[in-house]
C-alpha cells in the first residue's frame, strides 16, 4: 500500500511515520509538508534513506503540486495531519488557519476523488465541541456531540470536518475522522504547553500558567494515538467519526507542578498570565466506539508518558535548542 501522510514533518505526522515503517514494512510512506515555522526536517532524518520512505516539500493548498505527487504516487490512502495548529496564534491571525485547514483539506479531497476514490483520513481535534464546565466530570463528549467552537482554531478544524461528511455525501469519497485529545510526547513543538514547560524550566525561566491554571486537558501519549489512526485507516468504518482519548484529565497547573518536580526545579518559576482569550474551560473525550469497534486501547500510563518525554527532551537538547535559536529554519530553507 502506498500512504500519503501529510504535515509529517510536525509532531503528531512524525511519530505516525515511525509507526508505520515500524508495524508495516511493506507499506510505502510519502510525506508531504509546506515546512512551515512548525515543520522540521531534523526530525524526520531517522528515516530519510529508508527504502520506504520519500519527503516532498509542498503545501496541501497547492493544487498543482497535489496533483503532480497523485499522478506520480497512486496512493491507496492519504492521512491527513497537515494544519496549523496552535491556538494561540490563530487568535493572533486567524487567515492561514482558514487556508490550510478548510481550503488544503477541500484540495486533498478533490485530488482522492479524481484519481480514483482514494480513502483519506482527517486527523481532527476534540475542540471542535468547545468546552464543558469544570463542575461536571460526569460530562464527556461523545461523537455525536453538536459542533460549538471556541477559537478560529478550532472553527477551521470543524469547518475542514463538515467538508470531510460532505464529501463522503456527495461524492461517496471513503472518508474516516479521528477526534483526539490533547496529545504528548517527543518531537512536540516547544510553544505547547508540555514541551514549553519543559525547555522554559530546564533554562531557569518563567513558566508562563494562563489565568489560575485551572483549565482541564484530556492528555494522551502520542504513540497510542498513532495506533488508533492505524486502525481507523485499516479497519474504520467508512464515513464514520472516532473519538481517541485515555481518560487522563488534569488542570494545566498540576501538570507544570509535576514537570517541576521531575526535573528538580522549583514552583516559584510558575508565572501566572493574563488568560487566553475565549479560553476552553474543559476537554474530556468518551472513547468507547474506538474501543468497543477497533479494540483500542491506550497502552502509556500517563505517569510513564510523562517521564518518557521529559527524558526524551533532556537527550534531545539539539533538537530543541535549534528550534529556539532558529536555526532549523537554515538547514530547511537549503531543501
Ligand atoms: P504540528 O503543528 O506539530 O505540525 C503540523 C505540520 O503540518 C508541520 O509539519 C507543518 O509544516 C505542516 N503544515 C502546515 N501547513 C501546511 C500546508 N499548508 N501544507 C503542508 N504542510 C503543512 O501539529 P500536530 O500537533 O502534529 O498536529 C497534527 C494534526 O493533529 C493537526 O491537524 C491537529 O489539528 C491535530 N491534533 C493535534 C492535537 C495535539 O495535541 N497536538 C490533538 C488533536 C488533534
Ligand atoms: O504557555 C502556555 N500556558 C498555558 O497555561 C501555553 C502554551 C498553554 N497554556 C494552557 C492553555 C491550555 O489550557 O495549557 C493548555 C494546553 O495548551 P496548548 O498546549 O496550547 O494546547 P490546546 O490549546 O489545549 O490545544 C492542543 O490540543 C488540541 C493542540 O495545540 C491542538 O492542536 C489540539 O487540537
Amino acid at each position: 500500500m502506498t500512504i500519503i501522510v501529510t504535515g509529517g514533518a510536525g509532531f503528531i505526522g512524525s511519530n505516525f511515520i515511525f509507526y508505520q515503517l515500524k508495524e508495516h514494512p511493506d507499506d510505502r510512506i510519502i510525506c508531504l509538508d509546506k515546512l512551515t515555522y512548525a515543520g522540521n526536517l531534523s526530525t524526520l532524518q531517522c528515516v530519510m534513506h529508508h527504502p520506504q520512505f520519500r519527503f516532498v516539500k509542498a503545501d496541501i493548498c497547492d493544487r498543482k503540486a497535489v496533483g503532480k505527487l497523485f499522478e506520480e504516487e497512486k496512493p491507496d490512502i492519504v492521512v491527513n495531519f497537515a494544519a496549523e495548529s496552535h491556538v494561540d496564534r490563530s487568535i493572533e491571525d486567524p487567515e492561514v488557519f482558514l487556508q490550510t485547514n478548510i481550503i488544503g483539506t477541500e484540495v486533498l479531497m478533490d485530488a482522492c476523488r479524481q484519481y480514483g476514490s482514494v480513502r483519506f483520513h482527517q486527523v481532527s481535534t476534540d475542540e471542535v465541541y468547545g468546552d464543558l464546565p469544570l463542575d461536571r466530570p460526569d460530562l464527556l463528549f461523545s461523537e455525536e456531540t453538536p459542533i460549538h467552537t471556541s477559537s478560529p482554531y478550532s472553527s477551521s478544524k470543524a469547518g475542514a470536518d463538515l467538508l470531510v461528511l460532505a464529501y463522503y455525501r456527495t461524492y461517496d469519497l471513503p472518508v474516516t475522522i479521528s477526534r483526539c485529545s490533547n496529545n504528548y510526547g517527543p518531537y512536540q513543538f516547544p510553544e505547547k504547553l508540555i514541551p514549553l514547560m519543559i525547555v522554559n524550566a530546564l533554562a531557569d525561566k518563567p513558566l508562563p500558567v494562563y489565568g489560575k491554571g485551572l483549565n482541564v486537558r484530556d492528555w494522551l501519549y502520542v504513540e497510542d494515538h498513532c495506533r488508533a489512526i492505524d486502525l481507523m485507516i485499516r479497519q474504520g468504518k467508512v464515513g464514520e467519526i472516532y473519538h481517541v482519548g485515555g481518560h487522563h484529565e488534569m488542570a494545566n497547573i498540576e501538570i507544570v507542578k509535576l514537570i517541576c518536580q521531575e526535573l528538580g526545579k522549583p514552583e516559584s518559576l510558575i508565572t501566572f498570565v493574563t488568560d487566553r482569550k475565549g479560553h476552553d474551560l474543559r476537554y474530556a473525550i468518551d472513547p468507547t466506539k474506538i474501543c468497543q469497534e477497533l479494540g483500542w486501547v491506550p497502552e502509556t500510563q500517563f505517569a510513564d508518558g510523562i517521564r518518557k518525554t521529559i527524558r526524551w527532551y533532556l537527550e534531545n537538547r539539539s533538537w530543541w535548542e535549534e528550534i529556539i535559536s532558529g536555526e532549523y529554519r537554515n538547514e530547511d530553507e537549503k531543501r
